[in-house]
């Protein structure tokens, strides 16, 4: 049996690749690994079968023979520690790669998530108006200094890692609201993340999935 990840059968964004299994896809495309997708509906997510895998009955999730994952975070990890490609040999650089994979998803992309709540949920409230701007000052407040780190580097420290796959696919999030383009360097960053082959097969995987249609 493949490895076996989990996607949706109709991402809510159409196909821009912001749903989690892309960066799944995408570190397994980096280190070669063959998978599976078994797509599952929003009901099915939420279904028994689906959270014996996922307790939160989201997606993506991960299997490979035995082992079942959950969490793009875990999964990533998982498959760059069992396969070369995705973190250095050496072991300081590599406990600091993994620590941007942490960066990336506890300190980057909740205020990121938070600001996707409050432009796509939130409208509509009488607070928004007032609530937004500060919204976009605290993801403003972690990309500062994210670019400052960065500088003119084209990874966050020596080659692309797995610490840089999980950055770009957090600020990808950011595209849509403008603010991504108000710190051109990390634009640039996640501009060479897209380039990568492998980005490029996992997104059009994903766009081949939310632009097939449904069967039945
Ligand atoms: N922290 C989780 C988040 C997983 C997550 O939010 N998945 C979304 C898709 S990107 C989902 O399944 N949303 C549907 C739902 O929560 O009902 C991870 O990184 O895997």
């Amino acid at each position: 049996m493949p490895i076996t990840i989990t996607a949706f059968e109709r991402s809510p964004d159409g196909g821009k690749g912001l749903a989690r299994d892309t960066r799944v896809r995408w570190a397994l495309e980096e280190v070669g690994q063959p998978y599976a997708v078994r797509l599952v509906s929003f009901q099915a997510m939420k279904e028994p079968a689906h959270r014996a895998l996922h307790p939160f009955g989201q997606i993506p999730t991960y299997q490979d023979g035995d082992l079942a994952l959950f969490e793009t975070g875990a999964i990533v990890l998982h498959v760059a520690e069992r396969h070369a490609g995705l973190l250095p040999d050496d072991a300081n650089a590599r406990a600091r790669a993994i620590t941007w994979m942490f960066a990336a998803l506890n300190t980057v992309e909740p205020p990121i998530l938070d600001l996707v709540t409050a432009r796509l949920f939130e409208g509509d409230k009488p607070w928004s108006k007032e609530r937004l701007p500060l919204v976009e000052d605290r993801v403003r407040d972690r990309l500062k200094p994210l670019a400052a780190r960065l500088g003119e580097a084209d990874w966050l420290d020596g080659g692309f890692s797995a610490g840089d796959l999980m950055m770009v696919s957090v600020l990808l999030r950011l595209r849509a609201s403008g603010i991504l383009d108000e710190f051109p360097t990390l634009a640039a960053y996640v501009a060479r993340g897209e380039a990568r082959p492998a980005y490029k097969r996992a997104f059009a995987a994903q766009l081949a999935v939310n632009t097939k249609p449904l069967a039945g």
